[in-house]
C-alpha cells in the first residue's frame, strides 16, 4: 500500500513539475495596446505609456487594393494568437498605374475595415501612404494631406494608429532637405491639428535608406520616427553606417519593411542576414515590421501561393501554406516575443 501512495504522489510530483515547465516555455510578454497604450518618444527610442521601451514586431500587408479579399479578421486573429505580431502594417500604393488610391479612392474603406479589425485585436496599426513609382511625396501632397486630415480626425483618440506618410522617396532628384522635409512638415501639421500625440513614420529619401540627410536636418515634432527599408543587396546591408550613427545620435528609427529577399521581394532567402539583421534592430531597441504577408507567388510572401504544384499541409488557418519566410519569421517573433 505504502509503495502505491507513494508512486502516486510522485506521478502528481512530475506532473505539475511538466507544467510548470510547459507554463514557462508559453509565456510571452504582455505586448498589446490595452498594455502598453500610446506610444511616444524619449531619449530617440519608442516608448509605452509608462516611459518603458516599447519594441513593435509585425507584418505587412502587399497591396490592399490587388489582395482586398484576401486581407480578413481571421487570417490578423491567428497572426495575432500564433505568431505574437503586436502591429499590422495596412498598405495602400497611392499611384494609379500601381491601382492605387489616387484612382481608387474607394480602397480607404478597404483600410478602415483593417484598421478598425486591428483594433478589435487589441494590436498598433500602420497606416501606410505606399508612394512608390510616384517616388516624390510632393506629387500627390494635397491627396495626401486631405486623406491624413480624414484618418487622423477618424482615429484622433486612439492609441492604436501610426501613420506612415510616404513609404519609399526615391529618385536622384528627391531629396530630404527640398521635398521629403517640406511634405513632412505640412503632413505633420495637417494630423496634428486632429491627434496631438501620435506617432508619425517618415520614410527617408533613396527609397527609405537614407538616413545621413536626417542627422543634419531633423524634423521638430518630437513624436516622430524615421523609417529605414532593409534587404539585403547581394547578402549585405548598406545602410548599417547610417543606423550606427542614428543609434549614436539618438535619432529615432524605425523599420516598416524588411525582407531576407533582396529588393525586388523575389528570388533567393538570405536566412542568415536576416537573423542577423533582427537581432542587431532588437539589440538596439528598433522595432521591425515584415514585407509581406500575402500568397502572392514571390518568396517574400509569408504564405505559399495555392498555384503551386505539390502544395504542401496547410498549417495557416487550415487554408494556406507558410512559406520557407514565412516559417522563419514566425519562429523569430515567438522567440523575441518569449520570455
Ligand atoms: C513589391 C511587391 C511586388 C510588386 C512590386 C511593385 O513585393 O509583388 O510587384 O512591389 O508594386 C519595396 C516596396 C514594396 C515592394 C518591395 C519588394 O516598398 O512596394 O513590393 N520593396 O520589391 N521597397 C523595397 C522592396
Amino acid at each position: 500500500m505504502k509503495k502505491i501512495i507513494l508512486i502516486f504522489i510522485s506521478f502528481i510530483f512530475l506532473i505539475t513539475i511538466s507544467f510548470f515547465i510547459w507554463k514557462n516555455q508559453n509565456q510571452f510578454y504582455p505586448n498589446k495596446v490595452s498594455d502598453h497604450g500610446f506610444l511616444s518618444i524619449k531619449d530617440g527610442q519608442l516608448v509605452d505609456q509608462n516611459g518603458e521601451i516599447m519594441m513593435l514586431r509585425g507584418v505587412s500587408s502587399h497591396s490592399i487594393y490587388w489582395f482586398c479579399d484576401f486581407y480578413q479578421y481571421d487570417y490578423l486573429k491567428e497572426l495575432v494568437d500564433s505568431w505574437k505580431i503586436n502591429v499590422f502594417r495596412v498598405t495602400m500604393y497611392t499611384n494609379p498605374d500601381d491601382d492605387g488610391y489616387v484612382k481608387y479612392p474607394e480602397i480607404k474603406e478597404k483600410l478602415y475595415e483593417l484598421v478598425d479589425d486591428c483594433i478589435k485585436l487589441d494590436i498598433y496599426v500602420v497606416i501606410d501612404w505606399h508612394i512608390l513609382n510616384d517616388n516624390n511625396p510632393t506629387i500627390y501632397q494635397k491627396e495626401a494631406e486631405e486623406f491624413f486630415d480624414e484618418v487622423s480626425k477618424k482615429y484622433q483618440d486612439v492609441p492604436n494608429v501610426l501613420y506612415e506618410i510616404c513609404n519609399e522617396p526615391n529618385g536622384d532628384d528627391v531629396t530630404w532637405d527640398e521635398d521629403i522635409y517640406p511634405y513632412a512638415e505640412s503632413v505633420i501639421s495637417v494630423i496634428r491639428n486632429n491627434s496631438k500625440q501620435s506617432i508619425i513614420l517618415v520614410g527617408t529619401a533613396n527609397w527609405s535608406k537614407d538616413l545621413e540627410s536626417v542627422r543634419y536636418h531633423r524634423l521638430e515634432d518630437p513624436n516622430v520616427m524615421y523609417v529605414v527599408h532593409t534587404y539585403p543587396e547581394g547578402g549585405i546591408s548598406i545602410i548599417e553606417p547610417g543606423l550606427q550613427n542614428a543609434y549614436r545620435e539618438k535619432i529615432p528609427v524605425i523599420v516598416t519593411e524588411c525582407s531576407a529577399t533582396d529588393p525586388t521581394g523575389d528570388g533567393i532567402l538570405y536566412k542568415d542576414f536576416f537573423r542577423e539583421w533582427i537581432q542587431g534592430l532588437e539589440e538596439n531597441h528598433v522595432s521591425w515590421i515584415v514585407w509581406q504577408f500575402s500568397d502572392n507567388y514571390e518568396s517574400s510572401s509569408l504564405l505559399l501561393s495555392k498555384d503551386i504544384k505539390d502544395y504542401p499541409n496547410k498549417n495557416f488557418h487550415n487554408e494556406y501554406a507558410l512559406s520557407e519566410f514565412g516559417e522563419l519569421v514566425k519562429e523569430l517573433m515567438i522567440q523575441y516575443n518569449k520570455k
